[in-house]
């Protein structure tokens, strides 16, 4: 029998974005009794509405502020059990534009939380990381696991493995129960529309055409949210402080597979993808092996890629309201300037 830990008060930060946002859905449902304090600075990726089902839930609490901050971080921290660190920023395009809010966020405000949970004497510290923290492969390279070298390639890979290694640091030296996830792509409700799914779904359901990187044939491994969060839910439980576990799908696919699947779900056709210049540095290829969780923790990923793509296209064609009030004109500026797209 598996040792399951248990806590009272839990710092989730960065609660407001899209797999935070179903993270503290996710949790509110399943525990009656836990408080769930939702830390998030609300940048342009943070969205309260993600979560209206849970604003009157007395144990959910929102406080606004930065992961930086060590005074108000020192503040919350004294009273919570563990840190459940969503909060970065995490779109690649961004970095390459500018790099200065990723190292500010991910880096920083990392060893903000690390420092307050040290000091505070934690039970647990559990970082959300990513699989782009080892680099890209190669058509027949092995998938990604706990074991692979880290090999960033972009601003914003390169401050997610800066943040993994000083998480581990702070378990080596200090002996904080740390863990990390390092998972792949994750699509699913409430993701901001600039992601792959998000941003060709709505460009498509606004009659717009969807501008596919380069050749279209880069593959990620895709995992729909809610896997994810039963993923996290496992690992802040029953997993093992110092240990890293990674997370994925079993479902590797081109963008332009992705693309399709979209189209045919819309009853669209391929006269609405706009092949535009590539993404600088762009990864080739993700794959993630996650064996280790499977056999110690008995987790594997749920939801079929089939049915995750349903639901994701059903849930952006019921929510245009929550959509639409997100892609403003600063956001479709962006796109014009970087890609030309009308
Ligand atoms: P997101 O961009 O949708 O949400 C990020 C959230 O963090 C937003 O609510 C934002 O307001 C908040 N935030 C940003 N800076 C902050 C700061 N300084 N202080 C407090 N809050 C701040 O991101 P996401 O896609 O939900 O990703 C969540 C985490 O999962 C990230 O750490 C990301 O690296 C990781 N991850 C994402 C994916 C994916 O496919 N989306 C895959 C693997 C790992
Ligand atoms: O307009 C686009 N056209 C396009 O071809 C966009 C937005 C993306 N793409 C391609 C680039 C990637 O090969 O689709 C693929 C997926 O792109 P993103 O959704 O931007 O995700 P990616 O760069 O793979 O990173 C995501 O997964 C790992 C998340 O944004 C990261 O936070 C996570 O760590």
């Amino acid at each position: 029998m598996k040792k399951t830990r248990t806590f009272k008060t839990l710092l989730v930060t960065g609660g407001a974005g899209f797999i935070g946002s179903n993270f503290i859905l996710y949790l509110l449902r399943k525990y009656q009794d836990y408080q769930i304090i939702n830390l998030d600075l609300l940048t342009y990726a943070g969205n309260l509405a993600n979560l209206t089902e849970v604003e009157a839930n007395p144990n959910y609490k929102f406080v606004k502020g930065d992961i930086a901050d060590k005074k108000l971080i020192y503040n919350i921290v004294k009273d919570v059990d563990i840190i459940v660190n969503f909060a970065a920023e995490s779109h690649v395009d961004r970095s390459i534009l500018d790099s200065a809010a990723f190292i500010h966020t991910n880096i920083m405000g990392t060893h903000t939380l690390l420092e307050a949970a040290r000091i505070n004497g934690l039970k647990r510290f559990h970082h959300i990381s990513t699989d782009e923290v080892f680099g890209h492969l190669g058509p027949y390279d092995p998938p990604f696991n706990e074991k692979t070298p880290y090999a960033p390639r972009s601003p914003y890979s390169a401050s997610k493995a800066a943040a993994d290694h000083l998480v581990n640091a702070y378990f080596n030296t200090y002996g904080l129960p740390t863990t990390i996830s390092n998972c792949s792509n994750n699509y699913g409700p409430y993701q901001f529309p600039e992601k792959l799914h998000a941003l060709f779904i709505t460009n498509l359901l606004e009659g717009k055409k969807v501008p596919l990187y380069g050749d279209g044939r880069q593959i990620r491994d895709w995992l729909y949210v809610t896997d994810h969060c039963e993923a996290i839910d496992l690992i802040i439980h029953q997993g093992k402080p110092g240990e890293t576990y990674c997370i994925g799908g079993a479902c590797e696919k081109t963008n332009l597979a992705i693309t399709k699947k979209i189209l045919e779900l819309l009853g669209q056709g391929e006269e609405m993808i706009e092949f535009v210049t590539d993404r600088p540095g762009h990864d080739r290829r993700y794959a993630i092996d996650f064996t280790k969780i499977k056999t110690e923790l008995g987790w594997v990923p749920k939801t079929p890629f089939e049915e995750g793509m349903k639901q994701t296209v059903e849930w952006y064609r019921n929510n245009a309201q929550w959509w639409q009030n997100i892609k403003s004109g600063e956001y479709l500026e962006y796109y014009q300037k970087q890609y030309g797209i009308k």
